[in-house]
């Protein structure tokens, strides 16, 4: 199998194959002519440790023509078709955006806007409080959180934060509509997307600041469940310390980025990330979420909330100046045992990193920024590496093929092209273009890891509406969470026990644990596709 970009390859920027074969000589065939137009050899073989491949590597990197290519061995095998053009992950970018648009929960999705995948509006009922089965409250509006059609506040800053940090560094690869019902309003349509999200988040705060964890039904429905049939009493589960912290600091993030367009939706951001802010300060030792009796769906429980809290005092302080918010953060940099790098959903605080960096150093408290930006680059060192060993050219090491590998390989690559911003060592961001070649199939699987996007693209994802809408092609634009050594799926035991860790993936739709879809595995990869398109230009 030769392992390729099913998409493709900007035309400055390094391009190869990998091959499991030898083989004397490859070309790189014109499809428009079915000519060769490049001739070189394999380089190899290289081990690669996370899926027990042997690998060869053909570069073409110096052909830059614009045009559809496939690369044929010597042998005679020849790879899945790809395109050389300067946008050539635009569409990839798109999609995965809009991919947030077709989670909407609480509106008709019109044929206008989403096809063959429109439904009707879903979960309009109010919520009711788990703590007060006598109140009710609104509940609709927001994204479904993944394959299933709950709605997760931690999720949705991780969401959301990966979304606004892109248009704020990328903003030009988001200037065009992607065809949601929003677009042409003057506001680009990842902030309109993003504002459907924020909406629904503002529902989840109590009057004291407080945030709810989630708002769900009691169990997870049937996998072949249309949104709009999901009619089970909708509760919102107690409140958090994180939900209420991430809460706070997604609505600092908002009142940023949103000001330009709407300043008294940005203003009612800060006013509220201030009030669950204020919340936490006399909450410090609030008990870690976990599902309450009868309540079965997803948990996203975390025992450790500082780095929540530190993320939360950076992005206020990134908003406002504030030194009642510089002096929170730098207190809790100052606690050991948390992240300040992680990108993830539980460990989030790089988030704090990012906002502290993103300040800018006047009027920051030099020793620290010193540290957190040495800190961010020593990460991206080691992260790059790793690729420089790894037979695919990526970061994941062979631990960390967990459940969501797939975001994990896209954090990564955040962090490099973060690293680029702040440095201008662009070795960084040139390696979390190789993140995104394995995503759309030059990994050992040969699988696109996207639905719509490559010859073997994704077409069974734990995805409810997928499932069971009865159209075989699923929603485009989904990113897998993709190989799981663990196994934590009926399914992926029964067909992947024993293999390698990065072939521990199932295109099936049982396989929630290998082959679901989230909104915080798609934001990760809207960034670095957004990079990839204004790295192109
Ligand atoms: O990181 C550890 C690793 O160090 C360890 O070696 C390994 C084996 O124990 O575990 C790894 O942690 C895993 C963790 O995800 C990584 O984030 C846990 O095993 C794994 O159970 C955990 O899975 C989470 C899953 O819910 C089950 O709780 C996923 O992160 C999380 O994305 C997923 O979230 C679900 C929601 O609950 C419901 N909606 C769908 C969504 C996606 O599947
Ligand atoms: O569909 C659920 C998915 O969103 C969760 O990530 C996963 C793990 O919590 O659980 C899925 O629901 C399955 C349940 O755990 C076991 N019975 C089958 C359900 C549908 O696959
Ligand atoms: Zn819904």
């Amino acid at each position: 199998m030769i392992h390729i970009d099913q998409i493709g390859y900007a035309p400055s920027k390094p391009k190869f194959f990998l091959s499991a074969k030898e083989a004397d000589h490859f070309t790189v065939v014109d499809l428009a002519t079915d000519q060769p137009v490049y001739t070189g050899t394999l380089s190899g073989p290289k081990e690669d440790v996370a899926s027990g491949d042997t690998v060869y590597r053909g570069d073409f990197s110096s052909l830059r023509d614009p045009g559809s290519y496939k690369i044929k061995l010597s042998s005679g095998e020849t790879s899945s078709p790809f395109t050389i053009a300067s946008d050539v992950h635009q569409s990839a970018a798109d999609a995965m955006l809009k991919a947030f648009y077709f989670q909407r929960c609480g509106c008709d999705l019109e044929p206008e806007h989403a096809g063959p995948y429109a439904h009707k509006a879903c979960h309009l009922s109010d919520g009711v409080l788990y703590d007060d089965p006598t109140t009710t409250l609104p509940s609709a509006g927001g994204w479904h959180d993944a394959g299933d059609y709950g709605k997760y506040t931690v999720a949705a800053a991780k969401a959301v934060a990966d979304l606004l940090l892109a248009y704020d560094l990328f903003p030009a690869s988001f200037a065009h509509p992607i065809g949601i019902p929003e677009s042409g309003s003057g506001m680009p349509d990842l902030l309109s997307e993003v504002r459907y999200e924020l909406d629904w988040l503002q529902r989840m705060q109590q009057r004291d600041g407080a945030v709810f964890h989630k708002l769900t039904t009691r169990h997870f429905p049937p996998l072949n469940t249309m949104p709009e049939d999901d009619l089970g009493e909708l509760v919102f589960s107690p409140v958090s310390y994180t939900a209420t912290a991430t809460f706070s600091a997604v609505m600092a993030m908002a009142a940023r980025i949103y000001e330009p367009f709407d300043a008294a939706f940005a203003a009612a951001c800060l006013k509220l990330a201030k009030l669950s802010f204020d919340w936490l300060t006399t909450h410090e030792s609030y008990p870690s979420f976990t599902n309450p009796v009868g309540i079965s769906t997803g948990e996203y429980g975390d025992r450790q909330s500082i780095d929540e809290a530190f993320w939360a005092s950076a992005e206020l302080y990134r908003t406002t100046r504030e030194v009642t918010y510089h002096d929170a953060l730098r207190k809790l940099a100052s606690v050991k045992g948390f992240s300040l790098l992680s990108l993830g959903w539980a460990d989030v605080g790089g988030y704090g990193t990012v906002a502290y960096l993103l300040s800018g150093r006047a009027g920051a408290d030099d020793a620290l920024y010193e540290d957190l930006l040495a800190a961010w680059v020593q990460e991206a060192q080691r992260i790059e590496a790793c690729c420089q060993e790894d037979g695919y050219s990526v970061s994941l090491l062979p631990e960390q093929y967990i459940w969501g590998s797939m975001m994990v390989l896209m954090n990564q690559a955040m962090h490099l092209i973060l690293a680029d911003h702040f440095t201008g060592q662009e070795v960084f961001a040139t390696r979390a273009l190789d993140h995104l070649h394995y995503l759309f199939g030059r990994n050992p699987l040969g699988q696109s890891y996207v639905s719509g996007f490559g010859e073997r693209p994704l077409m069974h994802p734990h995805h409810r509406p997928s499932v069971a809408d009865g159209i075989d092609a699923p929603v485009p634009g989904l990113v897998s969470g993709g190989p799981n050594r663990n196994l934590q799926d009926p399914k992926a035991k029964e067909t992947r026990s024993g293999q390698p860790p990065a072939r521990c993936f199932i295109d099936h739709e049982d396989s929630y644990a290998t082959n679901e879809i989230t909104i915080y595995w798609n934001s990760p990869a809207v960034f670095v596709a957004a990079y990839a398109v204004s790295a192109s230009q």
